[in-house]
C-alpha cells in the first residue's frame, strides 16, 4: 500500500472515531434465505438474515447515537433515533436505559441494563461517547437488552441505513403497550387498535409486515416447528426455523431428539438439521454452550462467557481452540448457542398484561439439549438477561405473487378480504402489498382485477 493510501485510510478511520454523533452506518452482513428453495409449509418469500448476532460494537454505536438524539439528554437534538428511551444518569447503574424514569416503574431497565452486559458507561465523557466496549469484547454478541431494546435497535438501524421512518417495523412509545409489530391491530379498512397488541400476530398481520416494510426487524416464528401436528398449522411465516434448520441435503426422515428437560422430546422434520450449524451431532468444537470447553468457558456461570461472533469457523484461533466450520446452509453462525436471540413473536401469557416474547437457540449457559433451533424460551419484553441478544433480518424486496396476498401458495377467499381493503381502504394510499392485486397490471386495483382474481381461484388445484 502506498504512503498516500495509508494516510487516506488513517484519516478515514480517525474521522469515524472522532465524529461518533453523526449517523454511524455500520456494515450489517446479511445472507439470503431464498423463496426459490422451498421448505415444505415454510416461507414463500425472500428474506435476508444477519449472518451473526448483533455485536457489542454495533450496540455501543446505537446507544451512543441514540443518546445524542435523545431530547432529554441533548436538548434541541432529539428525534426518532433516540426517542422513547430514558437514559438513567445516577442510580443504581448509570447508563441503564428504560421506557420510563428509573424509580417510577418496573420497566426501568426495559431497553438496556448495563450490569447485564459487557458494555461500560462513563457519565464524565461527552454525550455520544459515553458507552464503550473493550477491544477484546467488541466482536462478542451484545446482551443485556430487553425485547424493547432489541426492536428499538431495529428501528434505529432502519433509520441509520437511510430506509425512511415509514419502513420501521415496530411501533414505539412511552409505555410497554406502545411497542409492537406495526401491523398488529391494523384491521381491514380500519384504524389501528393498539389494545390488540396484547396477543400474537395473525396471518394477515404477518403478511402485511412482509409486504409492507423494508426495515430491519427480528425474525418471525409462526407457531414453532409444528412437527407433532404434521404441518396441520401453517407456518408460512416461520422465518426462524427455515433459516436456522432447513437444508435440502439434511436427512429426508424425521428424528426424535431430547429437549432441555429429561424425557421431553420433540421431532425434527425431514430436510432439517437437529442443530443450527447443519448437523445432527454436537461436539465441543461446534458451538458455545455450557462447559463446552472453549477458552471463554466459565464453569461457575458467574461471568458473561460469550465467544466472538463467527468463532466456530474451522480455524484453531492461533492454537487456542480447534473449531469446526459451522456456518449453516444459509451461511449463518451461532444459531445454536452463544446467546439466545429475540424473535418478533409475542407469546400470549394469560395472566400477564404484556405478553412474553420468544427467544431461541440457547446460550453459553444452556446445556447441550437446549441449543437446538426447535427449542424455545420466552421472557417478558422488558426483561433483560446476560444470556439474551438479537439477530436482525430484512425483507429487501417485498414479495408479490398475483392475488396470493397472504403468501400461502393459493388464491382464495382469505386473499379476497385484503382485496377489498386495497380497493377502498388505507392501502390504496400507501400501496403496501396492493400492487399484488393489480392482476391486469394497469396501475390500479379495481373490478377488472377482481374478475382476473376469480379466474385465478377457479384454476386453483382442488
Ligand atoms: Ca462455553
Ligand atoms: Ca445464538
Ligand atoms: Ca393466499
Ligand atoms: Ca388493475
Amino acid at each position: 500500500m502506498s504512503k498516500k493510501a495509508i494516510v487516506a485510510m488513517l484519516t478515514f478511520v480517525l474521522a469515524m472515531i472522532s465524529s461518533p454523533s453523526k449517523g454511524q452506518v455500520f456494515e450489517v452482513d446479511l445472507s439470503l434465505v431464498p423463496a426459490a428453495e422451498v421448505e415444505a409449509g415454510g416461507p414463500l418469500y425472500d428474506y435476508h438474515v444477519g449472518i451473526h448476532e448483533v455485536t457489542n460494537a454495533q450496540f455501543v454505536a446505537f446507544l451512543n447515537d441514540a443518546q445524542v438524539h435523545n431530547e432529554a439528554d441533548n436538548p434541541g437534538f432529539g428525534d426518532e433515533r433516540g426517542d422513547n428511551m430514558k437514559f438513567q444518569p445516577v442510580i443504581p447503574d448509570p447508563g441503564d436505559v428504560g421506557l420510563v424514569d428509573k424509580m417510577l416503574s418496573s420497566e426501568r431497565d426495559a431497553i438496556f441494563d448495563v450490569s447485564r452486559s459487557l458494555i461500560q458507561y462513563n457519565a464524565n465523557r461527552p454525550i455520544g461517547q459515553r458507552y464503550s466496549i473493550s477491544s477484546e469484547k467488541a466482536d462478542h454478541p451484545a446482551v443485556g437488552m430487553g425485547w424493547f431494546g432489541a426492536v428499538k435497535f431495529c428501528n434505529w438501524l432502519t433509520i441509520d441505513h437511510g430506509l425512511g421512518l415509514e419502513e420501521r417495523c415496530y411501533s414505539e412509545g412511552g409505555t410497554a403497550f406502545d411497542w409492537f409489530p406495526l401491523t398488529i391491530g391494523d384491521e381491514i379498512g380500519g384504524t389501528q387498535v393498539t389494545t390488540n397488541a396484547v396477543r400474537d400476530l395473525t396471518v394477515d398481520e404477518r403478511a402485511a409486515l412482509v409486504h409492507g416494510f423494508r426495515g430491519f426487524r427480528l425474525l418471525m416464528d409462526q407457531g414453532g416447528p409444528q412437527i407433532e401436528a404434521a404441518n396441520a398449522v401453517p407456518r408460512r411465516f416461520n422465518e426462524w426455523y427455515k433459516a436456522a434448520a432447513f437444508d435440502p441435503a439434511a436427512p429426508d426422515f424425521p428424528r426424535t431428539v431430547f429437549k432441555g428437560f429429561p424425557f421431553e422430546t420433540h421431532t425434527v422434520p425431514p430436510f432439517h438439521w437437529v442443530f443450527g450449524f447443519g448437523r445432527d451431532e454436537l461436539n465441543n468444537s461446534d458451538a458455545n454452550f455450557r462447559n463446552s470447553g472453549d477458552p471463554f468457558d466459565d464453569p461457575l456461570a458467574s461471568v458473561i462467557a460469550t465467544t466472538p461472533v463467527m468463532y466456530y469457523d474451522g480455524t484453531d484461533h492461533d492454537g487456542d481452540f480447534q473449531t469446526t466450520e459451522d456456518a449453516n446452509h444459509y451461511g449463518l453462525f451461532d444459531i445454536s448457542g452463544s446467546v439466545w436471540e429475540f424473535l418478533t413473536d409475542q407469546v400470549t401469557i394469560t395472566d400477564s398484561s404484556t405478553p412474553d416474547r420468544s427467544i431461541v437457540g440457547g446460550s453459553y449457559r444452556s446445556n447441550n439439549r437446549q441449543i437446538t433451533p426447535s427449542n424455545r424460551g420466552d421472557i417478558g419484553p422488558g426483561s433483560t438477561r446476560p444470556v439474551v441478544g438479537l439477530r436482525v433480518m430484512r425483507v429487501i424486496d417485498n414479495p408479490c405473487t398475483p392475488g396470493d396476498w397472504n403468501l400461502d401458495d393459493r388464491v382464495n377467499v382469505r386473499d379476497f378480504r385484503q382485496f377489498d381493503d386495497c380497493r377502498n381502504g388505507p392501502f390504496v394510499a400507501s400501496g403496501r402489498g396492493c400492487e399484488c392485486f393489480d392482476v391486469d397490471e394497469d396501475g390500479d386495483v379495481d373490478f377488472s382485477d377482481f374478475a382476473d382474481l376469480q379466474r385465478l381461484v377457479e384454476s386453483e388445484p382442488k
